[in-house]
């Protein structure tokens, strides 16, 4: 649809994906100008315009091909996919990462006391939900006939209002239905995040674009938790030494000038480095341990 060569990236306005989504984009190096209150962000540094809106109509947005690309919870995206389904038309947005925010599940709740064998239990029962669609699903799998009670919000409290016997809906801390009295039972979807992009083949431009993009995202992503570690070790033990690095590849070694019987190690860990480790690898042999936070990685 858009002829002016620029991506466009549909965002969260307001909700818990903005500030993650942003902070993403940020460590991609893309620099946002946006005014306050403004729907579009325009990328200063690269060809790309963030739009944004409700989550709810991320999919639709990428589905009409009004956007190139969008960042959405999976719950999102999956009810839409069923929904287009119940409709006859297949979704056409392609999933191009799994990004690692936003997690959260779709989980089964019921009054505190309910007696539960199974989704079997719900057999008979009224579910409130916001998500109808990955609920009849999930009932349907397990044949078990149950009423579906859509609603557009507060779901929680529709047991307490003699609305429904039973929820589904999204839990993260689990807080929300212990201040409601509820108890999860069963998890209908684990969610988080993902990229999706649009199925209309995209000009070489911006196809380069979405590439160096997708780069940059695994870049960030395995960065996250990863650390750079440097320590002198003796020869000897050097093999022990090697195993207790968490997550580390081919580390580099390397001589140490007058010290025929010490080697440097400088290892990527691509876990978090804990003291207990730091530890274990004193015990080991090593000595002058360092570990600094990775910045940026390409591979
Ligand atoms: O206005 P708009 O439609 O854009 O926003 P929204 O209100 O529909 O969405 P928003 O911002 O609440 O959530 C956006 C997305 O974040 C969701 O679609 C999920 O993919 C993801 N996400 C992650 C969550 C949660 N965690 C979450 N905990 N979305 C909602 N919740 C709610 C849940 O519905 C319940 O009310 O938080 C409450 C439970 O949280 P805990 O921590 O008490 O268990
Ligand atoms: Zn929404």
């Amino acid at each position: 649809m858009d002829k002016d060569g620029r991506l466009k990236l549909a965002v969260q306005k307001s909700g818990r994906l903005t500030d993650p989504s942003l902070d993403l984009l940020a460590r991609c190096g893309v620099k946002l100008s946006r005014g306050k209150d403004q729907l579009v962000g325009f990328g200063e540094n690269m060809p790309l315009d963030v739009l944004f809106v409700r989550d709810d109509d991320i999919p639709d947005l990428v589905q009409e091909d009004v956007c190139d690309l969008g960042l959405v919870g999976l719950n999102v995206l999956e009810e839409k996919r069923l929904a287009l389904a119940a409709r006859g038309v297949r979704a056409s947005f392609e999933s191009l990462r799994l990004l690692d925010f936003g997690r959260c599940r779709l989980s089964i709740a019921v009054p505190e006391g309910t007696s539960w064998t199974g989704a079997a239990s719900l057999a008979g029962k009224r579910i409130a939900t916001t998500y109808p669609q990955l609920l009849a699903r999930y009932l349907a799998e397990r044949q078990v006939a149950a009423e579906i009670v859509t609603l557009s919000g507060a779901v929680e409290i529709a047991p307490r209002l003699g609305r429904a016997d039973a929820i589904c809906d999204l839990v993260s801390t689990g807080s929300t239905l212990d201040a409601n009295h509820l108890e999860e039972v069963e998890t209908v979807l684990e969610s988080h995040a993902v990229l999706i992009r649009t199925p209309v083949a995209l000009a070489a431009v911006k196809s380069d674009w979405v590439e160096r993009l997708l780069l940059r995202i695994d870049g960030v992503q395995q960065v996250k938790e990863s650390k750079y570690i440097m320590l002198h070790a003796p020869r000897a033990a050097l093999e022990e030494i090697r195993r207790l690095l968490p997550g580390s590849e081919s580390p580099t070694i390397i001589p140490l000038e007058g010290h025929p019987d010490k080697v440097a190690i400088h290892a990527v860990c691509r876990e978090n480095v804990f003291w207990e480790t730091l530890e274990s690898l004193k015990r080991a042999g090593a000595s002058a341990l360092l570990v600094l936070p990775v910045e940026k990685m390409l591979s």
